[in-house]
């Protein structure tokens, strides 16, 4: 690891805990200590000292049209020179407000916020306070930032550092929080039927990616909008990963699913804090000023990321990016599976769209079960072995890695090649 790095971690480390501003960024997973970054560029970053490695981690889902790319930077440079924050309305919330219920036809009413941890957070609790009820579904494995109530079997930096459950959350406030496992439709009645009329909302990543990455198995996305039409409970998509990265309309588009609520996040930023939830009127007007649901945010709306996020959503939408992230998905796909297989590892690689991950284990994967069988020492030599080759990857076996438009063919190439090389030696 670089000196430059190693004096800013010793100095992180003495005012911030584990050094970090988040957890999973502090390497604990996959052994030695996290680079510090200098900058980033397209499909590149560079660290401290200079070392440039191609990202496949893409500031966790943002940057689907790669690191720094004009279209944002000038957006927000031109914002911030009117200003960086207001707290009054202003014409960039309706803009973003109105391009998200054109592209996501759940969506009729959206209130931004400030994370994916809020946007969900604000979305059981809308859920609780549309239906009258009080307990949530959720599935192990999922990951919804870090909601007290939902620190339950959660994936993600939680489920990193093997405990996916957390300290400071008293018994009390995960007593209404039901916690199933994924792609098990009996479960989920045995569920409905154990709690009669008390569930507000059951809520799931539609593609689950905080434990790995995993797919709803054929009919469990089905199932779940039925059961929940049939005992009065919300369906709420935690899209604040597969919003605008499965396509415009995220996952709940390609997979022919119409939840009441859907939370978003990260590539509607540009880069720049944020989150939203939305959904049907009827539902979204329970919220403050109209309705009792209280939810509120200083930086809501903010300028600058609406700016970043429209100028992130109009370059996806006027070009059609996704057909190219597919097409470098595949390749990305086909080269590391011929190399795990040249190298004889039983590797259950799993893909969709431009967001990918790689098990190191001979077992189908459909939920959290199936993705703790995965061998995490030889996913941490995986992983140290691509960072010596000049490729960063999750540094987690519970991650997700996300191509963008930015990675070119020959990325994806210096990435199968440096895999082969890689595999070959463990
Ligand atoms: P934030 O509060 O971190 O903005 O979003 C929480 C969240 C909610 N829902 C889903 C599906 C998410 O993936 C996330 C956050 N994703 C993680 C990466 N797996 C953020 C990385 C981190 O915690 O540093």
């Amino acid at each position: 690891m670089s000196n430059r790095s190693q004096q800013l971690l010793s100095r992180a480390l003495n005012r911030i805990p584990g050094g970090v501003n988040s957890p999973v960024r502090a390497f604990r997973a996959v052994g030695g200590s996290p680079f510090f970054v200098d900058r980033a560029s397209g499909s590149r970053i560079w660290d401290v000292d200079g070392q440039e490695r191609i990202d496949y981690v893409g500031t966790w889902g943002p940057a689907i049209l790669g690191h720094a790319p004009d279209i944002i930077t000038q957006a927000v440079k031109e914002t911030a020179d009117r200003g960086t924050s207001f707290g009054i309305p202003n014409p960039l919330e309706v803009e973003m407000a109105e391009l998200i219920c054109d592209k996501v036809e759940s969506v009729e009413k959206v209130r931004m916020c400030n994370s994916g941890t809020e946007a969900t957070m604000s979305a059981i609790r809308v859920a609780r306070g549309f239906t009258g009820r009080d307990k949530i579904i959720k599935f192990e494995g999922c990951y919804h930032g870090h909601v007290d109530s939902l620190l339950v079997k959660a994936g993600s930096g939680a489920l990193t550092f093997g405990h996916p459950d957390s300290g400071g959350v008293p018994q009390s406030f995960t007593d209404h929080t039901v916690v199933l496992p994924f792609n098990r439709p009996s479960a989920v009645d045995a569920a409905f039927e154990a709690n009669p009329d008390q569930i507000a909302g059951v809520i799931l990543e539609p593609v689950p990616a905080n434990a790995g990455l995993y797919l709803p198995e054929p009919g469990f996305l089905e199932h779940l909008r039925s059961v929940t039409k049939k005992h009065g409970a919300l369906l709420i998509f935690d899209e604040v990963m597969t919003g605008f990265r499965l396509g415009f309309g995220g996952a709940q588009t390609r997979f022919g699913i119409t939840p009441d609520l859907s939370c978003f996040g990260k590539i509607i930023g540009g880069g720049l804090p944020v989150g939203a939830f939305g959904g049907r009127s009827a539902i979204m007007d329970c919220l403050a000023p109209d309705g009792p649901v209280y939810q509120a945010g200083t930086l809501s709306g903010n300028p600058i990321a609406m700016a970043a996020g429209l100028a992130a959503l109009r370059e996806l939408q006027n070009h059609d990016l996704y057909e190219q992230l597919e097409a470098r998905g595949q390749l990305l796909e086909d080269g590391l599976r011929a190399a795990a297989a040249r190298t004889g590892h039983q590797v259950q690689f799993h893909r969709i769209g431009s967001m990918f991950c790689t098990f190191f284990t001979e077992q189908r994967v459909t939920n959290l079960e199936g993705a703790m069988t995965s061998d995490r020492d030889l996913f941490a030599r995986f992983f140290q072995g691509m960072l010596e080759q000049g490729i960063y990857l999750a540094p987690s076996p519970f991650e997700t890695g996300f191509l963008s438009t930015a990675h070119s063919e020959t990325d994806v190439q210096t990435t199968i090649d440096a895999a082969s090389t890689v595999l070959a030696s463990l």
